[in-house]
């Protein structure tokens, strides 16, 4: 990847309960990423933060009068379409857009703006399905749902600014799963999408599964997209993230794994739910920083 790198700020956490991911953006750039991505030779433009509404300025009820369980809908999708067209104008310029959470609810809005008018693949690290819908989610929080949002599942259907026909469930792995409500596994089993879980790494190993991830998500024709929840990480190595899940990869686990993410096609990346509040001083954000960096080709020679 050769691409000029735009950096875009997403300090959302309307999608999630505790607060404290807004503050991911500016904690990631403070652990040093246009420098090192800068030290990788890419050209490194930041042009700041989307604006994002505070949870008091919205409604968390707002559009869906109806009892349907998505808080803060209105507002995800507000600031989704226009992460989208920002992504897909970063694209349409030549460059890389590397998107930092936030909640990852604002990868409807990546993927969106990835997937417009093109075929992508999605490599989805994460502890948890994000595959709820309003109608199976436990907890309301649209943080939960933005995978199920994107491949248009249940009242998604009805949400055509969240739904990416460019994306194909066929070409959708999600690597390093460890929680699922109920309701999620059923929907997601009912999928195509293609589910590494923890024990999956435990046998094959990190490198043959994530290998395997891309080879699933690069049958699409335009590339592939990453979308990296830093609770994929074990909360020992990350501790700085909203919904921490025991049993997640190590940090060597992590290299690895992005050092194959750095040989294949990758079309767009985002990180997301850096939470400096709960963080050990900004050791999640700064982890964040050298696993982008790894996925964009950073080597020990
Ligand atoms: C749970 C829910 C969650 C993070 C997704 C977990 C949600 N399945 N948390 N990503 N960080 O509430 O839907
Ligand atoms: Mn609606
Ligand atoms: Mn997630
Ligand atoms: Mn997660």
């Amino acid at each position: 990847m050769t691409r000029p790198v735009d950096l875009v700020g997403v300090p959302m956490d309307l999608g999630a309960d505790r607060r404290g991911v807004d503050m991911g953006p500016s904690a990631i750039r403070y652990a040093g990423l246009a420098r090192e991505l800068e030290g990788l030779s890419y050209a490194c433009r930041d042009a700041g933060d989307l604006p994002v509404v505070h949870p008091e300025q919205g409604d968390p009820d707002a559009s869906h009068p109806d009892g349907g369980n998505a808080k803060y809908l209105a507002e995800v999708e507000d600031l989704c379409v226009r992460l989208a067209d920002r992504v897909a104008d970063a694209l349409v310029e030549g460059a890389f857009p590397l998107v930092l959470g936030g909640d990852h609810s604002i990868a409807v809005g990546t993927v969106g703006g990835s997937a417009r008018d093109a075929d992508v693949g999605v490599v989805w690290f994460d502890a948890h399905g994000d595959f709820n819908t309003p109608g199976t989610s436990p907890s309301g929080n649209v943080h939960g749902m933005p995978l199920a949002a994107l491949l248009g599942e249940g009242e998604f259907a009805d949400e055509p600014w969240a739904h990416a026909p460019g994306v194909d469930p066929a070409n959708v792995a999600l690597v390093g799963v460890r929680s699922l409500d109920d309701a999620e596994r059923e929907a997601l089993a009912a999928t195509e999408v293609t589910v590494y879980t923890m024990p999956d790494i435990d046998e094959r190993g990190i490198i043959e599964v994530t290998e395997e991830a891309f080879d699933v998500a690069g049958r699409a024709a335009d590339g592939v997209h990453v979308s990296l929840d830093l609770d994929w990480l074990d909360p020992d190595e990350a501790p700085g993230v909203g919904t921490p899940v025991r049993g997640g990869v190590t940090y060597r686990e992590a290299h690895a794994a992005m050092e194959v993410v750095s040989r294949r096609d990758l079309r767009t990346m985002e990180v997301v739910e850096v939470n400096p509040i709960l963080d050990q001083h900004n050791r999640t954000a700064e982890l964040a920083v050298e696993l982008a960096a790894s996925a964009l080709g950073k080597s020990i020679i």
